[in-house]
Formats: C-alpha cells, structure tokens, sequence
C-alpha cells in the first residue's frame, strides 16, 4: 500500500460519495447492482510492465519526470494501479527488458504491493546487446537452424523465469515476415515456425499456457507468419491442448469483425487471452474503449455468451487471459492504463447486462429489430456508477484520477527518479 494513495482514495472518495450514491441509487431502478458487482468483481485485466513508460512512436518517445526507470519502478506504478481500480492484480512482464538478477527479489517486491505475475513475454523482434545471432531476417521462422534455436532458447529461458515470478503462462509474438513477394516461402516459414514452436510448448510446465498472437502486419509490411486467427488457431491446435490463441484487438484490420474471431475461438476451445487496446487506423495502441466502445462492449458479449454456454454444459471452464497491451505516449501512462481498466469493466458489465434468455429468444424467432434493441438497452446503459461502486466495495477509488491527482504521486516520484534519457524511439 502506498500511503500516499490510500489516503487520497479517502479524501476524494469522502467528497465524491454523495453524488455518487445519487446516481448509483438511479441505476437500481433498472438494474440488480449487486448481483451485478458480484459478477463483475470476477474480472481482472493485467496490466504489462512496458505500458508504465512512456510509449513512443516509430518516430520519437517523449519521456515524462518520475517515469520508471526499472522493472522495480514499474511494479511500483502498477501497485498504484491496482490500488485504484482494484482490478489489476498481476503485472505481465517482458523479457529481456524487466531481466534482473534475482527474480525472488522481484517477487518478494511485487508481493509487497499485493501483485502477482501474469503471462511472460518473450522477445525476439528486437536484437539485443549481447546477442550472438540478428533477427534481422526473423527469429522463430529463421531460415538458419542457429537462429532459430537462439529464438528457441530464449522462449525456454522466458518460461524459467516466468516459473520463479509464479507465472503460468507465456505468450509468444514474433515480428517474422517478409516486405516484398518473393522474400520467403510462405509455406515452409510456416514449417518452421511450427518446428520452432513445439520446442517451445515441450518445455512448457503442464499448468501453463502458450499464448499465440498473430498480427497482420508490421514490422513485416508484406506479410508475417502468425497473420490472423487462422493461422493462430492451426498453430495452437498443432501445439496441443496447452497452447490457444491471443487477440490483441490492434492486430487486425480496421473493418474485421473482431466478436466473430473471438465466438469462433471460444467455441473452439482455442480462446486463451486478450491484449486490450484500441485503434483508429493500425495497431494504435491507444486506451481501451477510447476510439471504438460499441466493439469492446461486443466483444465482452460474446466473452459473456461463452462463459455461460461453458458454465452450462459440462465443458473445459472458459476463462482467457485478460491483459492491456497500449503505448501511451501523450498521457500519464499510470492514468491511461487506469481509465482502460474502468473502460474494460463498464464493457463487461454492459455484456453482464444483456438479457441473454430474451436474445436468444428474438433471434430463434427472427426477431431482428427485438434482438437489436436488447444489445443496444445494455450498451446504452450508464454503468459508471455501477463499475465506481465495484471498486469502492474493494477500498478502490469512485474516481480513480482524482484520487491520482490528489496524491501528487508523480512529482514524488520524479524526485527520486532519474529522467530517462530524450531521444529514444521505439514502437513498445
Ligand atoms: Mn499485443
């Protein structure tokens, strides 16, 4: 606990409860509040360490005073994190950038801070100092065995330390493609990446998940290996039963149908988990909910449908990874990535809100204009009130960015913390 943030939760939430229990009073009128705060206090998102920095572009990153400067700074930013929203209570770290020499220590740090560790990532987009072998020209999918077997060795060394931070899962994205027709073979990049991919999953504990994420394009502009939910999907599948596939919603184009991919994957039994974010054009990276609400309330529907049908038959439990993955680069990341969570909340109560017995029953009966009108009745709900109250119940914020605000946690921090240096690029 940071006493600094607990102490404005207090403060504001003292000044803020009045109105605040006005408007959630209104909201009974309508809804069952507490049946649904006890649905809703199921949901937890992740939030990854490298989206406590400062983002950047391709073209320039902006660093603020009081950034972290180490994975330990991080961790700080997240615990401040969840004390606000109260629903983020594991942190998804990176490898080799969060690399430390004593991963006890790292626990021992989050642990102190009521954090846990979600899915490991693994890096092998970028080179690294002290590397032997460039990804230049791919890494899993490497046409050279000496590559992809360095590529291997670090997925292998990611799950080892995912092991000591108590983490179960890994998630593998990988920048492989081609730029021009020609560049490679799509057919036998695919090979490899298979090959590459089953060392990977053998080394992989018998309770853990290997997350795959396709992206449809960058860096590779032409074409990349893992490019959509198909290719995901037969990869997961030739993996086993360990390995599902992961959505991170900039990975697509602008017009895909994004709830379809994730029904189609949840029937399947390949949905293992989220990067949430949102886009205007490509992988924007910009705060969930902020640009395309009406999709992520139809993607928690479709989450919510598929919950209940798992729940309802006797099948595997449905229960994917929910992770953030944006780039803030003109706001207080700490801010940003706590207006996503209260955006990722109000989504899934909306979805929670759905009378689901009576959409199925509009859309047997072909009731289009029925149908239609129950989703938008829960989209156009106000649920603020509702998602404040959640994280009230929990000792959280009504107003997670006056309670930041009023702490002055940042200039506390940039008094102790080194400026990080101008002039570092980068797409995070
Ligand atoms: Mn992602």
């Amino acid at each position: 606990m940071n006493n600094a943030i607990s102490e404005a939760i207090s403060r504001t939430n003292a000044s803020a409860a009045a109105d605040h229990e006005v408007r959630l009073d209104g909201l009974r009128k309508f809804v069952d509040v507490n049946d649904t705060i006890d649905k809703l206090a199921a949901f937890e998102v992740a939030v990854p360490t490298w989206g406590v920095g400062t983002g950047g572009t391709r073209f320039a990153r902006f660093p603020i005073p009081g950034e972290p400067t180490s994975i330990f700074d991080k961790i700080d930013d997240c615990g401040v994190i969840q004390e606000l929203v109260t629903c983020c209570p594991r942190v998804s770290p990176h490898f080799p950038w969060d690399d430390v020499r004593d991963y006890s220590e790292l626990r021992d740090h989050a642990t102190a801070r009521n954090l846990g560790f979600d899915a490991v990532n693994s890096n092998t987009f970028q080179d690294q100092a002290k590397q032997q072998h460039s990804y230049r020209h791919g890494s899993l999918t490497h046409s050279e065995a000496a590559v992809r077997d360095q590529a291997i060795a670090h997925n292998i060394d990611c799950i080892e330390v995912g092991k000591a931070l108590g983490s179960s899962a890994l998630t593998v994205w990988i920048g492989d493609g081609s730029n021009y027709p020609g560049q490679s073979d799509m057919a036998r990049s695919f090979d490899r990446y298979l090959n590459s991919a089953r060392e990977i999953y053998a080394a992989l504990p018998d309770d853990w998940t290997m997350l795959i994420e396709h992206k449809l394009f960058e860096p590779a502009f032409y074409s990349t290996v893992i490019q959509d939910w198909g290719s995901s999907y037969l990869a997961a599948t030739a993996m086993g039963p360990k390995a599902a596939c992961l959505v991170d919603l900039g990975h697509h184009a602008p017009s895909v149908n994004i709830e379809m991919i994730v029904a189609r994957l949840a029937w399947a039994g390949k949905l293992g988990g989220f990067h949430f974010n949102d886009s205007k054009y490509g992988d924007d990276d910009l705060d969930s909910g902020s640009i395309q609400p009406f999709q992520l309330f139809l993607v928690f529907n479709e989450l919510v449908e598929a919950s209940a049908r798992a729940s309802g038959k006797d099948t595997v439990p449905f229960a994917p990874a929910y992770m953030l993955d944006q780039s803030h680069n003109v706001t207080d990341p700490i801010e940003s990535l706590a207006v996503s969570a209260d955006a990722l909340q109000c989504a899934c109560a909306r979805a929670l809100l759905v009378d689901r017995a009576s959409l199925h029953e509009a859309q047997d009966a072909n009731d289009v204009i029925t149908a239609r009108a129950l989703l938008q009745d829960a989209y156009q709900t106000d649920v603020r009130p509702l998602v404040a109250e959640t994280r009230r119940r929990r000792g959280g914020a009504i107003d997670p960015i006056a309670a930041y605000r009023a702490s002055g946690y940042r200039n506390e921090v940039a008094k102790t913390r080194k400026l990080v240096a101008v002039g570092s690029t980068g797409i995070v």
